[in-house]
């Protein structure tokens, strides 16, 4: 198949053999017509293909294909294929539609990516190939579960208005026993942050074994809830070997007498996997599932040639129905990431109404074809809220959880980079290696949203807060320190 491609008068062959020409349409206009997930891919085709030739091996394996045409292939089956649409030589980019029929029926995220990101991100073709961005149509997202616990349940339940919910990890990051635990949770807690987290390896360890932590942090949320008169949340690690146990730490944390809306679930849910993201929103829906992605690197860091941004993997954590997962601290923190990259994530699993690196999805159900509906769905975007009642009109929203090398003095640099309060915060160092503990690290965190609340410059409020005071002491001069190392 010989296709011909003229740009500044300049004719280019990008001949096909006919097993890449049966994955590519550059005529294809019935792509947004609900039938297929959309895709772009950053793609560098190795040196022996030209790019169209290196999209159409990867739209084939990706979906219905291999590396030679088959003799067995149907009719049928030839319109499962999936098709390159267009492609954009200069900045290597290529867009694909998946026909989503392809995809297992019931809801399922795992097998999604083991077809547009599996075994094409091991293939000799392409040196370079990073999904940025995908695209869902409404008639697709109502197969998918999208989160059921949200973060305006977790706000209603603390109480919370228009602002961030404040939360720590607790640190060191291993190697307190239970009630050592359980004892720096209540500090923070009474120090008046909301939200604990286990930390992302926290299990089952002999030194802190997993009945005696529960146990121990619901005593430590009693009696700071007591002495705060403020509800309080904690996040546990249920990551395990296996589902059996997974579900086992789930019912040791319901039977521990903690009450609706006072517990989270955490998974580690790319090395515990999607199936266990899952699992948890199918069988807790009345439990906020908190998406840790430790091991994203591998596939979202910007310099990575081969994997997919965080805006992919935070997209599909909510089709998938994670209620919360870490969008990354835009280059505030610690951690590798860049506005660009992280604050579009957050946004894009926040809002109905979202402008992707590509795309702009819309996570209503409504039908594109019901005019009148959608138009009433996105004039209701500024809202944002997915009720319980009419969650039939879309995907819920799915918190970004900010994190990774934040402390005080970092809060409103990130508000003002992210432009919204609607996340959870957690500060592990941030509040912990404050100098004078974890209860005041905890305070300095409540005072600087409170500086940012009242416009006032944290220096300026820290004269009359002295744990703010104290932190920004610590904080600015570790930073000199690293700047300087
Ligand atoms: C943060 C953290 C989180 C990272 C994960 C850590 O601790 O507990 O796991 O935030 O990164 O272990 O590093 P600190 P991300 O607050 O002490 O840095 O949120 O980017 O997925
Ligand atoms: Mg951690």
């Amino acid at each position: 198949m010989v296709i011909k491609k003229v740009d500044k008068n300049i004719e280019k062959d990008y001949s096909l053999n006919p097993h890449q020409g049966s994955y590519v349409n550059l005529n294809f206009k019935e792509y947004q017509n609900g039938e297929y997930l959309l895709a772009v891919f950053h793609m560098v085709p190795d040196k022996s293909l030209n790019i169209l030739q290196a999209a159409c091996e990867i739209a084939a394996e990706s979906s219905t294909g291999t590396n030679f045409l088959v003799q067995t292939e149907t009719p049928f089956s030839k319109k499962m294929n999936a098709l390159v649409y267009q492609f954009d030589e200069k900045k290597n980019l290529v867009w694909i539609a998946y026909p989503w029929r392809l995809f297992d029926r019931g809801g399922n995220v795992q097998n999604i990516l083991t077809y547009i990101v599996g075994n094409v991100l091991g293939m000799k073709q392409v040196s370079t190939l990073r999904l940025i961005d995908v695209w869902f149509p409404s008639t697709m997202l109502e197969q998918y579960d999208g989160p059921s616990y949200t973060l305006d349940d977790m706000k209603k339940y603390l109480g919370i208005k228009n602002r961030p919910v404040l939360g720590t990890i607790i640190k060191p990051k291993m190697g307190l026993t239970s009630s050592e635990y359980a004892e720096v949770c209540y500090d923070f807690w009474t120090g008046g942050g909301d939200f604990v987290k286990n930390d992302e390896p926290q299990a089952n360890q002999d030194f802190c074994p997993y009945d005696k932590m529960v146990k121990h942090v619901k005593e430590a949320m009693d009696k700071a809830v007591k002495v705060t008169g403020k509800k309080k949340v904690h996040s546990f690690n249920v990551s395990a070997a296996d589902f059996d146990t997974m579900i086992e730490r789930c019912e040791l944390i319901r039977a521990a007498g903690f009450e609706p809306g006072s517990y989270a679930f955490l998974i580690d849910g790319i090395t515990a996997g999607w199936m266990a993201v899952q699992t948890l929103r199918r069988k807790y829906p009345d439990v906020f599932i908190h998406f840790h992605r430790a091991s994203h690197g591998a596939y979202t860091r910007p310099e990575n040639p081969i994997g997919f941004s965080v805006l992919v993997l935070s997209k599909f954590a909510r089709l998938a129905g994670a209620s919360g997962i870490h969008t990354g601290t835009a280059g505030v923190g610690k951690m590798k990431g860049s506005p660009e990259e992280d604050i579009t994530a957050a946004k894009g699993i926040l809002k109905l109404l979202a402008k992707g690196h590509i795309f702009s999805q819309s996570w209503s159900k409504v039908q594109s074809n019901d005019k009148e509906m959608l138009k009433l769905v996105n004039e209701d975007n500024v809202h944002h809220l997915i009720l319980e009642d009419d969650s039939w009109r879309g995907i819920k929203k799915c918190a970004p959880i900010i994190s990774g090398g934040l402390n005080p003095t970092l809060l409103k640099p990130f508000i003002d980079v992210a432009g919204t309060v609607d996340f959870i915060t957690t500060m592990g160092a941030g509040c912990h290696a404050h100098p004078d503990g974890t209860k005041a690290g905890a305070t300095a965190l409540v005072q600087s949203l409170e500086a940012y609340e009242k416009k006032i410059p944290i220096e300026k409020y820290a004269k009359t807060h002295k744990e703010l005071a104290r932190s920004i002491e610590f904080f600015s001069k570790g930073k000199k320190d690293s700047e300087s190392a």
